[in-house]
């Protein structure tokens, strides 16, 4: 432990991550933009734990962002990163992945992003099994347009589109995520960075379309309006909420109304990639391969 106030400013030893978030893309600098309490900074930390344990070359990863406070993620994260079209991350990374099957994109999307505007996307790169990994930042609301409420939204929460509370029930990406055949699924929230990170590693590693449903707060916009106004109110929440998954095996329907369920899904090694039955069809076509 170092005793800063007995430390001069030179004595105080770098941060391990510093060289990743201040990254090329921020110019050197470090900037802060995310709102007091916002998850989108210990989601950056995961990622980059992840990156230096896996001793990976950051720039065989592009990240792909959709249009959100999300987006910002990329500013803290080494390697290529790509803005695009708002719900269209996941395209462009089917694109790139395709074009170039040496890199695997990671998929930096919001709630808005990747279950409103963009779902058929998710639906269609899951259901196909592309080489990608899709990290959901799961704030419940859109973020970044000032607080209206989301597909994620949880039934009865007061959001700026919904002040007497949503009436309208949530998607569960992970349900979506399985019923498209994801054939990674996992689901943690940023109370639990150390299995955050442990899950990045993994869906990384996973060949196929590999997902993380990640809860995440947001003070501005959803923790305010919901009794939860410190980030410390929002962090027991996500705690006292989270259920493990082999624990909710046990419970009713009931007494897991409002809960989060966290851990692995699912973890299928058994389904060819995109691209392999591509390559088998160019084989066969050319008189290489079987017919
Ligand atoms: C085609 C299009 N429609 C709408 C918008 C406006 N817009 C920008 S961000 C956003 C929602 C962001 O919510 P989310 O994806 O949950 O990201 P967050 O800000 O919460 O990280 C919307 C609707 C847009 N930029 N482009
Ligand atoms: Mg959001």
């Amino acid at each position: 432990m170092v005793n800063l106030k007995s430390t001069s400013k030179e004595e105080i030893p770098e941060h391990p991550l510093l060289k990743l978030t201040t990254s090329s893309k921020m110019l050197g600098s470090y900037i802060n933009f995310f709102c007091p309490g916002c998850g989108y900074g210990i989601i950056a930390q995961c990622i980059n734990r992840a990156f230096v344990k896996l001793k990976i070359d950051p720039i065989k990863y592009p990240q792909i962002v959709g249009i959100g406070c999300h987006s910002l993620l990329a500013f803290l994260i080494p390697g290529p990163a790509m803005m695009v079209l708002h719900g269209r991350a996941i395209p462009f990374a089917t694109g790139i992945r395709l074009a170039n099957p040496e890199v695997k994109p990671i998929v930096i999307v919001g709630d808005g992003d990747c279950l409103s505007i963009g779902t058929n996307h998710f639906v269609h790169g899951a259901r196909r099994n592309v080489n990608i990994t899709v990290l959901l930042m799961n704030n419940l609301i859109y973020g970044m347009t000032g607080g209206q409420s989301s597909p994620t939204t949880p039934t009865g929460s007061r959001t700026r589109t919904s002040v007497y509370g949503c009436v309208e029930r949530s998607i569960d990406a992970v349900e979506l995520a399985k019923t498209c055949g994801a054939t990674y699924i996992a689901r943690w929230t940023t109370a639990q960075p150390r299995l955050l990170t442990k899950a990045i590693i993994e869906a990384i590693q996973h060949k196929g379309f590999s997902f993380i449903d990640i809860i995440t707060p947001c003070m501005t916009y959803f923790g305010r309006f919901n009794r939860k106004a410190k980030p410390a109110d929002m962090y027991r929440w996500l705690k006292s909420n989270s259920v493990s998954l082999h624990h909710a095996e046990k419970m009713s329907v009931e007494e897991l109304k409002s809960k989060i369920i966290i851990g692995k899904f699912v973890e299928r090694k058994d389904v060819s990639i995109l691209y392999e039955e591509y390559e088998k069809i160019f084989k066969r076509a050319q008189g290489r391969g079987e017919s």
